[in-house]
Order: C-alpha cells, then sequence, then structure tokens
C-alpha cells in the first residue's frame, strides 16, 4: 500500500482518484448482444451461454427438481446461517416501511402520498469465482416485503449448466421461483427487452462486471430502471490508537479479496499506526486463498495519514466511500459528520462482513463516489410514491386566486382558465 502523508486538499482527487471506467468502449461490445436478444430473444441466450459460458443449455429456466437437488446439496449449518441473515433483513427492511401520508394542507384541500410497489423487477446475481447468494437475500428481501408482483432472478450456469446451488436454494426460500440460467450483458438485455422465458421488467437491480454495468446503462435508455450507477466495491476506514490493527487489516482485505480493481483507503492518525497495519495485511494475506485478487486489489490503494480530524472527515466526504469504517475514540461524533458514504460501520467490533451478509442493512450500495447523490439498496429502491390530491368546493374557492395569479404570470392562459371557470360556476349557482 502505498502511503501518503498529511496530503493538501490539493491533491486528494488526483491521490484518491478511482481507477478509469471504460463504459464506452464496453458498450460497443454490449450493444450488438442486446440487439440480438432483442431480436432473438430465448435463441440468444442459450447461443450467448455457448459462447461466453461454454455450456449448452435446454432449458433457461431453472426446474423444481433443480431446486430440490440444490437444497439437498447445501449444508444443514449454511441453511441455518442463511435463515438468520434473512430475519435480520427482514426485520431491517420491513422497518422501512413508511405510513401512507394524508393531510388536509389548507380547509378544502387535501393531499394524500401512497407507496405502491414496482410491478415488475429483475435480480442479476453475478457468477464466477463467488457465488454471492447474500445478494440473493439482499435483493429479493426487500422486493417481497414492497409487494412487488414479478420478480425474476437471472444468473449465469456454469460449466455443468446449473446455478450455484446455494444461490438456488436462497432463491427458493425467499420464494422466488422464475429462475433463468443467463449471465452478462445478455441477461441484462432479456430483463430489458422480455424473451418467451425472461419477462420483461419496470427495474433491474445487482452487481456484475463491466458487462453488466455497461448493459445495464444502456438499459436505461429503454425506459427499464436500474438500482443505480455502479463502479468497483470499495472500502475507507479512518482508525485512530483506539484501532486494533489487526482487526483494521483484516477489514481492507475482505473487501481487497472482492476483485483486482477493489479500491481499498486507509486514513490514519499516526504513521507508526500505519505501519503497525501495513504488517497486518502481509501476514494476514499470506494465509488468504484470494491472495493474488487481493495483492492486486492493495496496489490500487492507499494509506492516509491524517493527524487532524476535521482534515480527515473532510478526505472522507470528498471521496464518498461505499463502506466507512470508523475506528476512533469519537467514532459516534465523527459519524454524525459524514455527509457523503454508503454504509458506515462503527467501533471495533463491527467489520464491515457483518453488513456484508447478515446484520440486516443492504450491502447493495454506490460506488466510484455515487455515495454524494444515490442511497443503497432500500424497501425504498422497490417502491413508487404516487401522490394523490382532492379539493372541495370551498378548497377551490380557498386556493383558486393563488393558481389563477401563478399561471396568469406565467402566460399559461389555459391553466389559470380550469380554475375561474369552476370558481365562476361556483358563483353562478350561489355555492
Ligand atoms: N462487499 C460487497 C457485498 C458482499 N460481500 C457480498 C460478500 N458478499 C459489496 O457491498
Ligand atoms: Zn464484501
Amino acid at each position: 500500500m502505498k502511503v501518503l502523508n498529511n496530503p493538501s486538499k490539493s491533491e486528494w482527487k488526483s491521490q484518491l482518484a478511482r481507477p478509469a471506467l471504460e463504459i464506452k468502449e464496453i458498450e460497443k461490445l454490449v450493444k450488438p448482444i442486446m440487439r440480438k436478444v432483442k431480436r432473438q430473444g430465448d435463441k440468444a441466450l442459450i447461443k450467448f451461454a455457448l459462447e461466453y459460458d461454454h455450456v449448452e443449455i435446454k432449458d433457461l429456466l431453472v426446474s423444481r427438481t433443480e431446486i430440490k437437488n440444490a437444497s439437498a446439496q447445501v449444508a444443514p449449518e449454511l441453511k441455518e446461517a442463511i435463515l438468520k441473515a434473512k430475519e435480520n433483513i427482514e426485520k431491517f427492511h420491513e422497518a422501512q416501511s413508511t405510513p401512507d401520508l394524508e393531510m388536509e394542507v389548507m380547509e378544502g384541500v387535501t393531499c394524500m402520498r401512497r407507496s405502491v410497489p414496482i410491478q415488475k423487477v429483475g435480480l442479476y446475481i453475478p457468477g464466477g469465482t463467488a457465488p454471492l447468494f447474500s445478494t440473493v437475500l439482499m435483493l429479493g428481501i426487500p422486493a417481497n416485503i414492497a409487494g412487488c408482483e414479478q420478480v425474476v432472478l437471472c444468473s449465469p450456469p456454469n460449466k455443468e449448466g446449473s446455478i450455484h446451488p446455494a444461490i438456488l436454494y436462497t432463491a427458493d426460500l425467499i420464494g422466488i421461483d422464475k429462475i433463468i440460467k443467463a449471465g452478462g450483458a445478455q441477461a441484462i438485455a432479456a430483463m430489458t427487452y422480455g424473451t418467451e422465458s425472461v419477462p420483461k421488467v419496470d427495474k433491474i437491480f445487482g452487481p456484475g462486471n463491466q458487462y453488466v454495468t455497461a448493459a445495464k446503462q444502456l438499459a436505461t435508455k429503454k425506459g427499464t430502471a436500474i438500482d443505480m450507477p455502479a463502479g468497483p466495491s470499495e472500502v475507507l476506514v479512518y482508525a485512530d490508537d483506539s484501532s486494533i490493527p489487526s482487526f483494521v487489516a483484516s477489514d481492507l482485505l475482505s473487501q481487497a479479496e472482492h476483485g483486482i480493481d477493489s479500491q481499498v483507503i486507509l486514513v490514519v492518525d499516526s504513521e507508526k499506526l500505519s505501519t503497525k497495519i501495513s504488517r497486518e495485511i502481509e501476514k494476514q494475506l499470506e494465509k488468504l486463498p484470494r491472495k493474488l485478487i487481493a495483492a492486486k486489489a492493495l496496489e490500487n490503494s492507499v494509506s492516509i495519514v491524517m493527524p487532524n480530524q476535521d482534515k480527515a472527515i473532510d478526505l472522507i466526504n470528498e471521496y464518498a466511500p461505499e463502506h466507512l469504517i470508523i475506528v476512533v475514540h469519537n467514532e459516534d461524533e465523527v459519524a454524525k459528520r459524514i455527509i457523503n458514504a454508503g454504509s458506515v460501520f462503527l467501533g471495533n467490533f463491527t467489520p464491515e462482513s457483518a453488513g456484508d451478509y447478515a446484520s440486516g442493512t443492504n450491502h447493495t450500495l454506490p460506488t466510484y463516489g455515487y455515495a454524494k447523490n444515490y442511497s443503497g439498496v432500500s424497501l425504498d429502491s422497490f417502491v413508487k410514491k404516487i401522490t394523490y390530491q382532492k379539493i372541495t368546493a370551498a378548497g377551490i374557492k380557498n386556493l383558486g386566486p393563488t393558481v389563477e395569479t401563478m399561471a396568469a404570470n406565467e402566460l399559461l392562459d389555459a391553466h389559470r382558465n380550469a380554475v375561474t371557470i369552476r370558481l365562476e360556476y361556483l358563483k353562478e349557482n350561489g355555492l
């Protein structure tokens, strides 16, 4: 890890720059894939499975028998863990529902707001080197609580032509019955346009590689919403001498093992602590099965020595990390001053892994600085809010003149007339 000693504000941007996303180049490769799926539907998905996943797929839809077999392959201990995580995630997401709103804003003028579920949602679960069955919980649970009518899940088939058993088990556990063996940009295209097996959805959720990310961006141009723009996963740990260096190192490594493009940033108040944590990283890295991935990620990572706390907080807010771990003597105070972060973890005993899997918060979070303007996935991501209003005769008399004046001054006479005609009617009828 590169060490920076008290860099000045003018250096932050360049020193903390995330790796550039070559979205435009990738879009060029993704567009023809999307077009083919649009034209040929399932046939294209089967063809792409052969080309990219190297497997012949007969049925894109996972069958009941496959789900049953998958369940038998998941160890009881893992099933129990998934159930515990499910319980916590359900609890925390259920509590996020907001009551419908109804109020008389002025006499005779009532405004209402109601949450309604997005009808059809698509969840993308990557295959690849780590089977992210935890993401099935993070996306499927709020979709259920919101009351989405249809939930479809796409995940790439492995060489045997099936999906990882823990992904299937988890999806079945939360009642997702449309599980499709399709990955990459082609899966996103299928959920954008619809095919014989895959319903067209209103919103697509879930992480993925750069092809998936580019396809999701293209989907938004076709009227399909997405959870958020994505980049590689990242963590920033802010620590002082109240932290336990081996714990900090373990958190940095847990993020680094996600992928070679993951970014991990350490902000500490002394060089001595930075050195201690670096040593711990070296020690723990050696024992990791994914040490090559983690080591590569650490190459893009920096340790920043910043003795002044105000400056450190300023830097964190500028960087806007996806995950922020704060382990300093006054962590609660610092936490209150954080304005840009996806999810915050406080104290020595709160590893990011807890939130990644099972504490209850969602792990689908804004990366790449988008924490400045996006929230992580929550129950809100699966609902729309519709407003209503009802105005009585007395209400239009109260509000009408205000609207008439504003409409006239915007030079929109038809708008004004829509009020005037009603006010005149009431007058003519002695009401
Ligand atoms: N840290 C990832 C989520 C995850 N970690 C899933 C393990 N499994 C992005 O927040
Ligand atoms: Zn993680």
